[in-house]
């Protein structure tokens, strides 16, 4: 057995730190309980696509041991604790230590994520694995940490759609907070979803009237569904959004419903779940692990903490996607420069005017642009805004 080159059968230590989760024991948490994988997804439920398989052939060809090397899919993360799923078992994985090794604010990224496809070794007579390798990412929400330039942390990887959830019923609905989202899940590929839960906590009036304004923000493209998982009215309309095959991340802040509502589309409590505060209707940040399960009727859908916030970063990709009229009208701006407020020549106001944009769209996608700005400004003082 060769002694030199790989880093064959080590682990790299304080692996989970390295994943950023607050509240890290170095301790391996045990497998959950067999009721709760019930729901998780097999092997089988999620895709692996051309260039992920592509990769894992050259990856196992140039393996010392190819035999241990299986295909699998991180399926949860507890407290950044990889559970791992492959076409033959589901274990405990812990990271290679190349992953340590890694520049961290450079390949950050790299550390498998929920719903990563990986090369998982397994020596054998252990019931562990290891990940040696994350294969190709077809997509991945990314959001970004802050605190050092670079830091991103991926929430969730290959996802096909994200489900942007806010809650109806504690006063006007977030539009600032679905529009970034949004501009977060157009930038990494994904497509998106709006889920506005709680139904049953407003009248009819209110009902219409927050859905039209949630509508106009979003356009056409963006289909809205409106939930309450308390009278199990509009479940079936979340389950069409993730066609069998696909995968979907949750995303919305702690309280907004999330666990509730995969609840309601497995049919039983299968997550917990808890009561927000009465006083400002915040939540208790209940969700602590990252967690796929299989839907039934549907694809594979990831739930996830609530977050608190969603920092926008060098997204302009995104931006220019969610919002492609503006960015088309502004060609026609006099000023290369034009911020569409006051300037004259301004073709985005002239439409505006028109009516060929809408206002409600106009004012989110010029706030998070300043945002952007402002932001690109603060890490590198040689952006000009
Ligand atoms: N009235 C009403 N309450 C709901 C509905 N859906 C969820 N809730 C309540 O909202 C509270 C928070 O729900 P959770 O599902 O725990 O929220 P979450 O988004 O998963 O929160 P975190 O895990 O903390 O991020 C619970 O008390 C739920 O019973 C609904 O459709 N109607
Ligand atoms: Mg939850
Ligand atoms: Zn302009």
């Amino acid at each position: 057995m060769a002694k030199k080159g790989r880093n064959k059968g080590r682990v790299a230590k304080g692996g989970a730190r390295r994943t950023g989760a607050a509240d890290v024991s170095l301790e391996v948490p045990p497998l959950p309980p067999a009721d709760v994988l019930a729901d998780a997804p097999s092997f089988g439920d999620l895709r692996v696509d051309e260039a992920q398989r592509r990769a894992f052939d050259a990856f196992c060809a140039a393996a010392e041991e190819p035999g241990e090397m299986h295909l699998g899919w991180v399926i949860r993360l507890d407290r950044g604790f990889p559970l791992v799923a492959t076409a033959e078992a589901v274990f405990r994985a812990e990271h290679a230590v190349t992953f340590a090794k890694q520049d961290k604010e450079k390949d950050a990224g790299l550390l498998p994520a929920v719903g990563d496809a990986v090369a998982v070794r397994i020596a054998p007579g252990h019931d562990r694995g290891v990940i040696e390798c994350v294969l190709p990412r077809r997509t991945a929400f990314e959001r970004w940490r802050g605190r050092a330039r670079g830091e991103r942390q991926v929430l969730c990887a290959n996802v096909d759609r994200v489900l942007v959830v806010a809650a109806l019923g504690a006063g006007e609905v977030l539009l600032d907070r679905i529009a970034r989202s949004l501009v977060l899940a157009a930038d990494c590929g994904a497509r998106a979803g709006v889920v506005l839960t709680k139904a049953d906590r407003c009248g009819a009036e209110e009902l219409a009237c927050e859905t039209t304004r949630v509508h106009e923000l979003v356009g056409d493209e963006v289909p809205v569904a409106v939930t309450s998982s308390a009278v199990g009215e509009g479940i079936d309309a979340v389950r069409a959004l993730v066609a069998p095959g696909e995968v979907a991340m949750i995303l919305g802040e702690s309280g907004a419903g999330k666990s509730t509502l995969l609840n309601a589309l497995l049919g039983h409590e299968a997550l917990a779940t808890s009561a927000v505060r009465a006083r400002d209707d915040a939540g208790r940040h209940t969700t602590v692990a990252r967690v796929m399960v299989k839907v039934p009727g549907a694809g594979v859908i990831a739930d996830a903490p609530g977050l608190r916030s969603l920092p926008l970063v060098g997204h302009e990709r995104g931006l220019a996607r969610v919002f492609p009229e503006v960015v088309e009208a502004a060609r026609g701006c006099r000023f290369n420069d034009c911020t569409h407020t006051h300037e004259p020549g301004c073709a985005v106001r002239a439409q505006v005017e028109d009516g060929s944009i809408d206002e409600v769209r106009l004012e989110a996608c010029l706030a998070l642009a300043r945002e952007m700005r402002v932001s690109a400004q603060s890490l590198d003082p040689d952006v000009k805004g």
